[in-house]
């Protein structure tokens, strides 16, 4: 009997490693493990979506042909004059928030380019403000220390070739060359690698039937020729699940997106959720903005699981960042200036995020996040083959714990430290890395 549970086990260990590594098992398309790291180890970004379209407040891409009529929509661009657009107040407002990277809409499915592109009259060039809009933040990103990502639209329900109309366009697609398409993409995406050194290639748009498998791992091979630190999102290719985001195996892309919604406790794959600070992507007034509260938990809920995340903000048609918008990011960032060595560079786990808590570790710390303050004490149940050595508050002082036979019992203070999301510092004998995730009742 014991022979065939050792056996089980060994198969299923085998199993198990065999699928992580399928994640990247095509030839040419593995990870830039470095580069992953060093992207992971921030955990947190900015992402900004941005165009003509905010003169209207409507989505952006999407409202093209529904919301705003597509004469009206594809002529905003002769009105967009952001004059009070400052580079270094967008990074400042990103780094103040603890943000460590940023990622801007260069081309969305409107087909509106942010740069001057080479290949297109449809730019930032031809609008009545005329500088370039990307050139100026990636200069003061740089400058600042925030690492450069761009997004990208496979799909362009604009361009004449592009073989997908959306929105009640009325060109019709005969006559329509995906290859000539796909060539001004190349020419697009050099750009962006080349001139403006992303570091970061988040492509959207690939689940209409004008993309495919082949074309995904071609354009993945492509962008990693240009420069081989890039990392690439999975929206590249076609294995993304649903708006989980993760990838089915066999498929391109050096991370997972889920979007609008927290990943799964997944710390053994890459990914990264995308969420709104409001409902809409593109700036809308009156929008209405998630809780200072509620950002704070999302971000600690993300790490807790092992991902990153990318909190979108949409800025107005003068350029600014909306005032609330930015007092929100300041406050999340008061709190990440305290709390902020819980989530940078962090591991998830052991404790799984639930209602009431997410954790991170670092080499025998446990941050122990709790989202709601408890009464006057919390259980624990014990990590098997560690020892727990001693409790704190946070930047704060140590408490009181008593071991029992399965669990250890903390005292708390009647008041929360913290009114968003206090936390505790748990230090075991001996670094946690072997420990498997536990559910906290
Ligand atoms: C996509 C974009 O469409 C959206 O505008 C935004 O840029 C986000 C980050 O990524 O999100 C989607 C993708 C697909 C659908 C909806 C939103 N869909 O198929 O309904």
């Amino acid at each position: 009997m014991k022979k065939y549970i050792c056996i089980s086990i060994i198969l299923s260990i085998l199993i198990l490693s065999l699928d992580a590594q399928q994640e990247n098992s095509i030839p040419g398309l593995e990870t830039n493990q470095e580069a992953l790291k060093k992207w992971q180890d921030m955990r947190f970004g900015m992402f900004i979506h941005w165009g003509p379209v905010s003169l209207r407040g409507t989505e952006i891409g999407w409202s093209r042909g529904t919301h705003v009529p597509i004469q009206d929509y594809d002529n905003l661009y002769k009105e967009f004059n952001p004059l009070l657009f400052n580079a270094a107040e967008w990074v400042a407002t990103a780094k103040e928030a603890g943000m460590k990277y940023i990622i801007i809409t260069t081309k969305h499915h409107d087909g509106f380019s942010l740069w001057p592109t080479d290949v297109s009259d449809y730019d930032i060039s031809s609008t009545p403000y005329g500088k370039d809009i990307l050139r100026q933040l990636s200069d003061e990103c740089r400058k600042q220390g925030i690492v450069f990502g761009t997004y990208y639209s496979i799909l362009d329900w604009h361009h004449p070739d592009y073989t997908t109309r959306y929105g009640g366009d009325p060109r019709p697609v005969e006559g329509s060359d995906m290859n000539k398409y796909i060539d001004y993409m190349y020419h697009q995406l050099n750009e962006l690698i080349t001139e403006y050194q992303t570091e970061i290639l988040w492509f959207d748009g690939e689940w209409e039937d004008s993309w495919n498998h082949e074309e995904g791992i071609k354009l993945y091979r492509y962008c990693r020729e240009q420069n081989n630190n890039l990392l690439i999102n999975n929206r590249v290719d076609k294995g993304r699940k649903g708006m989980q985001g993760m990838s089915k195996s066999g498929f391109a892309g050096d991370f997972g997106t889920p979007e609008q919604e927290i990943g799964n406790y997944n710390p053994g794959i890459p990914w990264e959720s995308c969420i709104t600070i409001g409902k809409q992507w593109a700036w809308k007034p009156n929008d209405q903005l998630k809780s200072v509260k509620q950002l704070i938990h999302t971000l600690v809920l993300t790490a807790g699981g092992g991902g990153n995340l990318l909190l979108n903000v949409g800025p107005m048609m003068d350029g600014r960042i909306e005032q609330r918008q930015a007092d929100s990011l300041k406050e999340v960032g008061k709190w990440i200036s305290k709390y902020g060595e819980s989530i940078y560079e962090s591991k998830a786990g052991p404790f799984m995020p639930g209602k009431w808590n997410a954790s991170t570790m670092k080499e025998n710390i446990v941050y122990l996040q709790l989202l709601k303050w408890p009464d006057g004490s919390i259980r624990l149940p014990d990590l098997q083959g560690y020892r727990l050595k001693k409790v704190s508050l946070m930047n704060g002082v140590g408490l009181d714990f008593e071991k029992g036979k399965k669990e250890v019992l903390i005292e708390l203070p009647d008041q929360a430290p913290n009114p968003y999301c206090s936390t505790l510092v748990l230090e075991y004998n001996k670094p946690l890395s072997g420990v498997n995730p536990i559910e906290l009742k």
